[in-house]
């Protein structure tokens, strides 16, 4: 059975649309309704920023954060869904608009930890103890603007605040290499978890994998994933498509590069990723110009094609797989993916 996945998306993979040059070409969505189309479309779970789950956190006194928090979980009781992770939107702050944890500003840094603390009390109060970091502006435009070897050890610094601030909190770090900045500083999972491994509780840090980040770093999304797997550390994946280097374009999963996503999955089943209960995340977006009423399909295709590839990858003869690698035919294996795809 394809079924025993759990999915996840967030609230912004349905979205207004627009892209640098033009204008919104669809209305803004709220919350309560974007979340009613979870269930419609077959998902489970919830990616939250720690904004959509409260809105103003830096205005919030810690017991209206409890309150809307435990509002927003009841919220989500009623509608059969689970939270599956909490961010920090640091990036969508002045304070935080040259990085946060590895600000040159001081009071941006003491910031940046401070609103990620109350993200995780915020994890807390919702019932889930996994919070993504996505370290947007951790970075340079340009490498004389910071000293990179400080910026490192005050991202480690950040991290070990975090694992101190909540005994149960798990990090997952999502390494991204660019955009919003030229250059970031944790760009694959190796990075991360370097970090993890540095930091005070490495157990308790890992990573998610997000399939454009990995393409936009030169690299192989399920190497990468393969790299968290083997670690036991691949917490979250964010799986979408992305054709080429070019902005970040979350397209819908398969959709450029559909043997990079029979492969991703078939990191998964070799994993048994199903089995550990963690989230299938996307993070898909539909394409910038398409009017509101087809707006959501891109989601549902993607976990359509998500569990085709399932049925592909455990339907591949396995003894074909196994004759080619012993005979190290490689041309034969690959035809024989090839052929599989295509339905042959
Ligand atoms: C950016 C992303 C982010 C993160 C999200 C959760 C807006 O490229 O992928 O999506 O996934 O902030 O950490
Ligand atoms: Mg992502």
């Amino acid at each position: 059975m394809a079924s025993n996945y759990r999915f996840s998306f967030g609230p912004w993979n349905i979205s207004e649309g627009a892209d640098p040059f033009g204008p919104p070409v669809r209305p803004t969505i709220e919350f309560g309704k974007k979340l009613a189309a979870y269930k419609r479309l077959g998902f489970e779970g919830v990616q939250l920023h720690d904004d959509d789950a409260v809105p103003n956190v830096d205005q919030k006194s810690a017991a209206e954060l409890q309150r809307e928090a435990a509002a927003l979980k009841s919220l989500l009781e009623g509608e059969g869904l689970v939270p599956e992770f909490v961010a920090p939107r640091l990036w969508e702050d002045p304070r935080g608009v040259d990085g946060g944890y590895t600000s040159n500003d001081p009071q941006a840094r003491q910031w940046a930890i401070d609103r990620t603390k109350r993200a995780i009390d915020i994890a807390a109060a919702l019932g889930t103890k996994l919070m993504v970091l996505w370290l947007a502006r951790e970075g340079t435009y340009i490498r004389e603007s910071k000293n990179a070897i400080q910026a490192y050890g005050w991202q480690l610094e950040a991290v070990n605040a975090l694992l101190a601030h909540h005994p149960e909190i798990q990090l997952a770090i999502e390494p991204k290499p660019n955009e919003p900045m030229d250059q970031a500083y944790v760009p694959t999972i190796g990075h991360a978890l370097a970090l993890a491994y540095r930091s005070a509780d490495p157990a308790r840090v890992g990573g998610l994998i997000e399939t454009a980040h990995a393409r936009l770093a030169g690299l192989d999304p399920s190497d990468e994933m393969a790299f968290a797997l083997a670690a036991g550390k691949l917490w979250s994946v964010h799986l979408n498509d992305q054709n080429g280097l070019k902005f970040d374009q979350d397209k819908s999963f398969g959709a450029a590069d559909l043997r990079g996503a029979y492969n991703q999955v078939r990191i998964l089943e070799l994993a048994d990723y199903a089995g550990t209960r963690r989230f299938v995340g996307l993070d898909v977006k539909t394409m910038r110009t398409q009017k509101a009423d087809v707006a959501e399909k891109h989601l549902a295709n993607s976990k359509a094609i998500f569990l085709r590839l399932v049925e592909k990858v455990r339907s591949f003869p396995r003894q074909v797989e196994q004759q080619c690698i012993a005979a190290r035919d490689y041309e034969a294996l690959e035809l024989a993916v090839l052929e599989h795809l295509m339905g042959k």
